[in-house]
């Protein structure tokens, strides 16, 4: 159901107002069956809403809670900003509780958060609205040159990056590594399908999704080649200890080690930029000690 509700929105409405008086025209028994039913699957919906927000507001003060999508076969998410922030919430050790049952917040994406009644959505901002509230800064040691380049590395690796894995994960491979990653049932399956076509249209008009396969790919691979130069033999982005910028670089390339079997991402980072993945085996180990319980289906052993 949309997250407003039926007929949530104006122009709902409308069709909704136009299309009930055309049945009560034509029957109006059958036009207030329909409208008892709706206003039943309404009201259904918004006290499951308001239970599950009061169980969220009472998990204790300052304790967020992390809306997601559910846990992925080999990495904890198959979103690249849950594992962001969820990274981040470990590197700031910032107290948190996870949620599946409504992934998509306020801005009608994953992931969100829910702290103190408030709802917020956006990894980036998110991030940043936390770390002066729990004084949690692991930039300020940094150049202006140096925030300067992690900045334009994530959003190279966010907004460019991201479309070309998304071609490559939806167009290319058609879902398939995608699928393999997530314990899904049939009926996910099929909403899974419906969001790949609206994936695939969406990269239509950003533009990427007009670019034949190996334009995209030989430009997802150029994104990963300067991330790998600018990280050069340093342990973090930006050196020797971990800052903000390691969440989001984590959460892409996290996607390219452990949910894209098979793609030329993973093959890149496997042969020219053995560093990437040498980055990605120090974050897991240093801020997820407990990745293999975080799997779906838990792992006891080390999944690598
Ligand atoms: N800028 C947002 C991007 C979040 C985002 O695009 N999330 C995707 C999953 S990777 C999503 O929720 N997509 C669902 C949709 O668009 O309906 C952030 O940093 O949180």
């Amino acid at each position: 159901m949309c997250r407003m509700g039926i007929f949530g929105n104006s122009i709902q409405a409308r069709v909704a107002g136009k299309g009930l008086k055309y049945l009560w025209n034509k029957s109006k028994p059958f036009t207030l069956a329909v409208v008892v039913v709706v206003g039943a699957v309404n009201v259904a919906y918004y006290v499951k809403r308001y239970q599950r927000r009061k169980k969220w507001n009472s998990v204790g003060q300052d304790i967020v809670v992390l809306h997601m999508f559910p846990r992925g076969r080999f990495c904890p998410n198959l979103s690249p900003f849950v594992v962001k922030l969820e990274t981040y919430l470990r590197m700031a050790e910032i107290p948190y509780q996870v949620d599946f049952e409504e992934p998509l917040g306020p801005k009608g994406k994953s992931p969100w958060i829910s702290l103190n009644g408030e709802e917020i959505g956006d990894s980036q901002l998110i991030m940043e609205m936390l770390g002066p509230k729990y004084g949690k800064d692991f930039s300020s040691h940094l150049s202006t040159e140096q925030l300067a380049i992690a900045r334009a590395m994530r959003i190279m690796i966010e907004d460019h990056f991201l479309w070309s894995l998304a071609v490559w994960r939806f167009d290319i491979d058609a879902g398939q590594a995608f699928l393999n990653s997530i314990e899904a049932p049939y009926i996910l399956r099929f909403v899974i399908a419906l969001f790949r076509r609206r994936i695939v249209s969406a990269s239509r008009v950003q533009g990427m999704g007009r670019h034949n396969h190996e334009e995209v790919v030989e430009m997802g691979r150029k994104d990963l080649k300067a991330l790998s130069l600018c990280l050069g033999t340093k342990p973090f982005l930006t050196g020797d200890k971990p800052a903000e910028v390691d969440c989001a670089l984590f959460g892409f390339l996290a996607q390219v080690m452990w949910n894209s079997a098979g793609s030329p991402y993973l093959q890149m980072l496997e042969s020219e930029c053995t560093n990437l993945q040498a980055y990605c085996h120090r974050i897991k180990e240093r801020f997820w000690p407990d990745w293999g319980q975080c799997l779906n289906p838990p792992q006891s052993e080390i999944v690598q």
